[in-house]
């Protein structure tokens, strides 16, 4: 299959993937301030500061807009409302996306570029951090304790630079019953709470899957140590629960639901080829009760994380929780070689993906977290098919990105296009309109893309390529821009995954 992920990025590229802001310094010119070139002129630096501080705003502004997933930045911090995760508003939010396999297994997917990519390319609104505690380099077994935390950190950072929320999963498995642990989950989750307390975009998952001879009576004792040193530090973040059963015994929880804290949330896992319709029965019944749930993990595999999947009854699993808004993170993001990992075992990328590289799971995963969300008119087409079909489409209008922040407007043209060696190449050019009428000096342009790109040409400027965001300011030539004036001719050419929407 030659169609990539990475193809999805040019489609949006010419719709709105392009995210641009301007943003202009006018000493002793601007109108507004009524001064001279005087003292009151700031110093440039003082300038640049300000202006890249708008800019960013600006940028933000753009996101927000070019982007619908659920992000910190919009939605704030969480809360639950009745059974509901809701934004700091009390809109209901529903979070999705994926889980981590043992941290300790798979640090190299702990990186930068790939969270960036989950987020601008498969929607992904939630990464979840998933810590063994017991298996091999368990965190309570023979694990690293302090190289584990760091990973968290790593995680949590990237996940909070990148505007995405976060779980931090302390994930029981063969040491079925919490309390085996309690006081190693004590110490870790005081830590950890009292490190990130000054986040929002973190959610306390305090045992992953309590399984064998474990009753919610005991998950009860576990969460009523574990509660009060995360509510000491962080008084408000979301804390899921498992419950018994490897967390499908939700009702249990319902009949007899922990009191005396606010922003809870019980946790139900499935995998689609071994619980079907029981288990959603339960599930439904329990929210119904008023249990609010996070599917904090899911598989379309069987229940040992392989096997054949099960796409009718993953859609039947994925329609009920869209239907009630229920949040959810997808294992495994990994290359492990079993059914229910996202990527093939082949593929030793760590970001970049393209879809060759994903699994059945992974492509179904993709399908799922983009549908609908491209800007292509194509109803039922996938996002990658539509980014497939728009593939050879010209540079056309659509190509166009403005924006008009002070008086300054600025234009971002895609003018031309073409592949090399299968990289993609996008020309550009840029025009600045002064619709002031003051004359301007100085301007710096910032354009913001989704992915990794390189700049293989440019001219009449001078560039800068930060990350994802590149940064024009001008030539010794081109500074002014008198009231009314055009300075057209500035340009670029970028190469690779430029792909939407990363601003900071
Ligand atoms: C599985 C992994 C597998 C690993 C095993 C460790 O997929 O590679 O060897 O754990 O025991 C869960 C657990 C999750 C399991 C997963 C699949 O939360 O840790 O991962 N699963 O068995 N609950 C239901 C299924």
């Amino acid at each position: 299959m030659s169609r990539t992920i990475t193809s999805l990025p040019f489609l949006v590229m010419l719709t709105l993937g392009l995210l641009l802001s301007v943003g202009l310094w006018t000493p002793g010119f601007a109108k507004a301030s009524g001064t001279e070139a005087s003292s009151d002129i700031p110093s440039i630096e003082e300038s640049i500061e300000e202006v890249i501080d708008r800019n960013v705003e600006n940028s933000d502004t753009a996101a927000e807009e070019a982007s619908e997933i659920p992000a910190p930045s919009t939605c704030g911090a969480l809360q639950v409302i009745g059974t509901q995760l809701s934004d700091e508003n009390g809109n209901a939010v529903q979070l999705k996306g994926v889980s981590t396999l043992g941290l300790a297994w798979y640090p190299e997917y702990i990186n930068y570029d790939c969270f960036a990519q989950l987020k601008s390319e498969w929607n992904v609104s939630l990464i979840r951090l998933a810590m063994y505690t017991a298996e091999s380099g368990g965190y309570c077994t023979d694990g690293d304790q302090e190289y584990l935390k760091t990973l968290i950190r790593n995680g949590v950072e990237y996940a909070t630079d990148l505007d995405m929320y976060v779980i931090i999963d302390w994930h029981i498995l063969s040491d079925g019953n919490p309390n085996t642990y309690i006081e190693e989950a004590k110490a870790f989750f005081d830590e950890m709470s009292s490190e990130f307390a000054g986040y929002s975009n973190i959610l306390y998952e305090i045992c992953n899957e309590p399984n064998g001879n474990v009753s919610w009576a005991d998950i009860k004792t576990y969460a009523s140590e574990i509660l009060p040193v995360i509510r000491a530090n962080d008084p408000d973040a979301v804390i899921l629960i498992g419950t018994p059963n490897w967390s499908q015994y939700v009702d249990q929880a319902a009949a007899d639901p922990i009191t005396g804290y606010d922003n809870l949330m019980y946790t139900l896992h499935y995998y689609a080829a071994t619980h079907t319709d029981s288990l959603r029965s339960t599930f439904v019944a329990a929210m119904d009760a008023g249990l609010p749930i996070f599917v904090s993990e899911y598989g379309i595999s069987d229940a040992s994380g392989n096997g054949t999947l099960d796409i009718d009854q993953a859609n039947q699993w994925m329609e009920l929780l869209d239907d009630r808004q229920i949040s959810c993170a997808m294992w495994s993001f990994s290359n492990r070689d079993e059914s229910s990992a996202i990527i093939k075992s082949s593929c030793t990328k760590t970001s970049g993906f393209t879809m060759d590289d994903l699994t059945d799971s992974g492509k179904w995963l993709y399908e799922m977290l983009t549908e609908g969300t491209d800007d292509s008119s194509e109803s039922g087409n996938s996002s990658a098919d539509a980014a497939d079909d728009s593939g050879s489409s010209g540079s056309g209008s659509s190509g166009s990105v403005s924006s008009t922040p002070d008086g300054l407007t600025c234009t971002a043209q895609l003018v031309n296009q073409w592949e090399s060696d299968g990289v993609p190449f996008y020309q550009y050019t840029v025009t600045l309109e002064n619709t002031s009428d003051a004359d301007l000096i100085g301007w710096i342009v910032e354009l913001t893309f989704s992915g990794s790109i390189s700049l293989s040409d440019s001219w009449n400027g001078e560039y800068s390529l930060n990350g994802f965001t590149l940064t024009i300011t001008p030539k010794d030539y081109n500074k002014a821009i008198a009231a009314g004036g055009i300075l057209s001719d500035i340009g670029f050419i970028i190469s690779g995954a430029g792909t939407l929407i990363s601003c900071e």
